[in-house]
């Protein structure tokens, strides 16, 4: 497939961000489509033919068209050269892809919109958090967190000593979910986490991809 692919979306999301951190460590040169989900005048029509669902990113290479994060990254690693952020073993692929689902179905919601946009999102915008959901969300990434830790014991990367993909969907939740003193309390609380954390940071990608709004 010839041509640079372009990813469409926002440097403040989450999603997009994991996207782009898998284009950035594999050394693929793309271009990023600006698309606002938060605009005054909402998504614009012509994205719906991108996303059905009008969710951030989506992504074109030739005439491949994708939605969804998990398919945009796995295609990203497989298509391109550069270090593998799958392993390459069942064993290590299926607990990445474990790591992953708990990410998505369980840390997402928690982490960024329980804790991040409750506590420094809303206040910011002169409305009041939700101190119950910011328990509870708290709960659920302590819960999450716990898992990381336990994950991250004896390895520097999430499933072993390469960098994989559940880092990188950590590494953009967490960047949320630390801005909110609770989060980088929480984030201390476990030093595995903690010590991979301060490795994500200092990480090319990471830094590449830091949201400019
Ligand atoms: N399952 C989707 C989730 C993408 C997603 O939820 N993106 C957020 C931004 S981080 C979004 O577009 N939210 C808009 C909305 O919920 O309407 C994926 O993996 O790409």
């Amino acid at each position: 497939m010839t041509g640079k692919p372009r990813l469409f979306g926002a440097d403040y999301s989450v999603y997009v961000r994991i996207a782009r951190l898998a284009l950035l460590e594999k050394g693929v040169d793309h271009e990023c489509i600006p698309v606002d989900i938060f605009s005054k005048d909402g998504v614009p029509d012509w994205y719906q033919e991108r996303h059905p669902f009008k969710r951030i990113p989506a992504f074109e290479h030739g005439s491949l068209k994708l939605f969804e994060t998990s398919a945009i990254t796995r295609y990203v690693d497989e298509a391109y050269d550069g270090p593998l952020l799958q392993p390459p073993d069942a064993f290590g692929r299926a607990v990445m892809n474990q790591i992953v689902s708990l990410l998505d179905a369980y840390a997402y919601r928690a982490m960024v919109w329980g804790v991040y946009v409750e506590r420094v999102s809303k206040p910011r915008e002169n409305n009041t958090p939700d101190e119950r959901l910011i328990a509870a969300s708290l709960e659920t990434a302590r819960t999450c967190l716990s898992v990381l830790d336990r994950q991250l014991a004896d390895k520097s990367w999430l499933i072993g000593d390469a960098l994989t993909l559940a880092d990188l969907y950590a590494a953009s939740m967490l960047a949320y979910f630390v801005k909110a003193p609770e989060g980088a309390a929480l984030v201390a609380d476990y030093p595995a986490v903690a010590r991979w954390w301060h490795a994500v940071q200092a990480r090319t990608s990471f830094q590449a991809s830091e949201p400019t709004s």
